[in-house]
């Protein structure tokens, strides 16, 4: 047996051992899956990444939201944006990459990594739905200059479930931040990619390292048995 799943009661799986949680008090957290990473023209290709790597993540992260919102889970999206002004992208940040391609660049799908350009959008795959709530954060990390952390306050969340891109970034700054903060997080494993396999597998090990020192791992199929999938 995978899980038990006790009403919203549930013991998943993971390493380095069991996570509880109660669905009524756990977020989904679905990091930056937006089209500037996943997507060829994008933030991540302009790096000289190889986006399709980020691509073969979507089905079972697809899965396990749709199994997430049919138990009526809180689910939040992250996008990494800017204002169209750059008044929050700090120069050491945009002057490091692809100088011929920087953040507000015109690039393929508008401008790099701003807001409300097409290529900045999250995938259809997995497009927020009503009630869903979505953070445009400007740093690597979901807390990090958001209101991510008062409005999980606000609905007594205590537990979050991270998918997303990529591993070593934007997911773990979010669950070393989450961790701080008192959230107990588990980061799906065949939900999260890198552009660097290596980069991905070390990242999955100093999160469960130390007795969960930021959090723990699971593959997606011990939640999904969790939610009676
Ligand atoms: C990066 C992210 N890699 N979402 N952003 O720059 O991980």
């Amino acid at each position: 047996m995978n899980a038990l799943f006790s009403g919203t009661n549930m013991q998943i799986h993971a390493n380095p051992f069991v996570f509880e949680c109660e669905l009524a008090r756990t977020a989904l957290v679905i990091i930056d899956m937006q089209r500037d990473f996943i997507e060829p023209g994008g933030f991540g290709e302009t790096l000289g990444n190889d986006v399709s790597l980020l691509q073969a993540i979507v089905p079972a992260t697809q899965r396990m939201l749709h199994a997430w919102r049919e138990k009526g889970g809180l689910v939040v999206h992250t996008r990494e944006a800017h204002r169209p002004d750059l008044a929050d992208c700090p120069p050491s940040k945009r002057n490091r990459g692809n100088p011929s391609l920087r953040i507000g660049d015109p690039g393929p799908m508008g401008r790099i990594l701003v807001a409300g350009e097409s290529g900045n959008q999250i995938i259809d795959a997995l497009a927020p739905i009503d009630g869903e709530i979505v953070i445009d954060k400007p740093g690597k990390g979901a807390f990090y200059a958001t209101g991510l952390q008062s409005l999980l306050q606000q609905r007594a969340i205590r537990s979050l479930v991270f998918m997303g891109v990529t591993t070593e970034v934007c997911v773990q700054t979010s669950m070393r931040e989450a961790n701080d903060r008192g959230y107990d997080s588990l980061l799906l494993e065949d939900c999260t990619e890198s552009y660097f396999p290596a980069f991905k597998a070390a990242a999955l090990e100093m999160i469960r390292a130390q007795g969960a020192i930021v959090g723990w791992t699971a593959p997606s199929r011990k939640l999904l048995a969790a939610l009676g999938d």
